[in-house]
């Protein structure tokens, strides 16, 4: 049986939805990102690119690129709860599906092509079902293994509908850029271009993996396997939540001492918040920090009682940044929490009681939040950050994935592929496309 693997991206997510939902928005440039001086951009509509304007950039120089542009602040809640919408529309075409962010999945549609005349009818049927119903509209790739559907979604972006059958896979990929590998962020393309590799096909040619290994470290075998237009990893459908975690770059780095605390409380306030929307106590805290000129500090520690609890994870990731003993300038912090308890722990009568006053607090604040938003009841040092203009950069991190070395204790990151600047987890930035 041939493989089909089929990304689906939405197109310019965030903007389309308020362009959706706003018609005087149609046709304009829309920034949807953080409103300060400091913030970024998150998303922008095709029409704002137009104009230059990029994810990540600055909101100063993108207001200074489209001074005409409608600026506006993100509604994550609200973009989830559309992803959600899609994410069931997806699944009743194939149950193997594995979300990346909110905005794209990959589905592994081997052998079901039968059901449409072939893979590309089943993509245009999607895409036709996700504008029909959620009223916005998706690229689809389709290839023969991850990196190609994720690079054929992207060809033809936006509206896109691209397949890369597996026999065309190397005349497509040999003049791209190494860029366009995934995988690989400016960092890894600043290294493989000084070492003279600056198109994908000039990987290809070197004929010994090995050769890799300077410049890519144990990423080597990918980045060389990726080069051939192979790609050997599945769709992961049923993976279950193993971290959650938030982490922020920051756009200067941070090195006021006040600063910085207010940043771990917020990590904390964040990460216990997403645990208990989860209904997971976790045993194991980590903590991460990544120094201006990219090296990565990590800490963790084990606790025997698993905990969801704000001051909890805000005392242990003292202890642990102690314990790393820089005191930055910092380009990211973060705090992740693994190691859950199996499954959520069924309340019994008596149980009842033992609910500490603690966690009723933090449920009512979280109904509270729920019903009037985060900003209706605050905590002062947060209220602060918040209208400094900090909140809106923190968006939910993918749920997940402690990535390879991630959580080991005290090991500084050295992998290439995770000195890649992150603005979001799982997002890479693509350039110029
Ligand atoms: P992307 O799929 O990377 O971007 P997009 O959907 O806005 O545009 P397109 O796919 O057409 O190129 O990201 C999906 C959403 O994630 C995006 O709408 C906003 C959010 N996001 C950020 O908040 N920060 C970022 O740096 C990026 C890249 C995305
Ligand atoms: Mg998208």
């Amino acid at each position: 049986m041939k493989r089909w693997i089929m990304h689906v991206d939405m197109d310019a997510f965030y903007a389309s939805i308020e362009q959706r939902d706003h018609e005087e928005y149609k046709g304009r440039p829309v920034i949807v990102g953080g409103l300060s001086s400091r913030g970024v951009v998150a998303t922008c509509s095709y029409e704002a690119r137009a104009f230059g304007v990029r994810s990540a950039m600055s909101l100063r120089e993108a207001k200074r690129r489209c001074p005409q542009g409608i600026y506006l602040w993100p509604r994550h809640d609200y973009y989830s709860e559309v992803s959600a919408e899609i994410q069931s529309i997806m699944r009743r075409y194939s149950p193997y599906i594995e979300p990346l962010s909110l905005d794209e999945a990959f589905l592994d549609i081997s052998g079901m092509g039968h059901m449409f005349k072939g893979p590309l009818a089943m993509g245009r049927a999607i895409k036709e079902e996700i504008y029909e119903t959620v009223g916005l509209v998706a690229s689809v790739g389709i290839g023969p293994n991850k990196w190609l559907a994720k690079l054929a979604s992207d060809l033809k972006k936006p509206n896109g509908l691209v397949i890369i059958p597996p026999e065309k896979a190397m005349s497509l990929i040999q003049n791209l850029p190494v860029r366009r590998m995934w995988g690989v962020g400016t960092k890894m393309e600043e290294a493989l271009k000084n070492a003279g590799f600056h198109r994908i096909g000039d990987i290809a040619a070197l004929g010994d993996e090995r050769k890799l290994t300077p410049i890519c470290g144990n990423q080597s075998k990918a980045i060389y396997d990726m080069a051939h237009g192979i790609d050997h990893r599945p769709v992961e459908y049923n993976r279950a939540i193993q971290s959650i975690g938030n982490e922020l770059t920051y756009e200067e780095d941070i090195s006021d001492p006040e600063i910085i605390d207010r940043e771990w409380r917020y990590f904390a306030y964040k990460v216990a918040k997403r645990l208990r929307e989860h209904h997971l106590k976790g045993h194991t805290i980590a903590i991460k920090v990544r120094l201006s000129n990219f090296s990565t500090y990590t800490r963790q520690k084990r606790l025997t009682e698993a905990t969801n609890r704000e001051d909890v994870l805000y005392q242990v990731s003292q202890v642990l940044y102690n314990k790393i003993g820089l005191t930055g300038p910092f380009r990211l912090l973060g705090i992740t929490v693994s190691g859950f308890d199996e499954g959520p722990k069924e309340l019994s009568l008596f149980d009842e009681y033992d609910v500490s006053s603690d966690d009723v607090l933090a449920n009512t604040l979280d109904e509270i939040q729920a019903k009037l938003g985060d900003q209706a009841i605050m905590k002062g040092s947060l209220w602060q950050r918040y209208r400094d203009g900090k909140e809106h950069q923190t968006q939910a991190l993918q749920d997940a994935r402690p990535k390879e070395g991630e959580l080991e204790e005290g090991i500084p990151q050295g992998g290439a592929l995770s000195e890649e600047p992150l603005v979001m987890d799982c997002h890479q930035q693509t350039e110029g496309t």
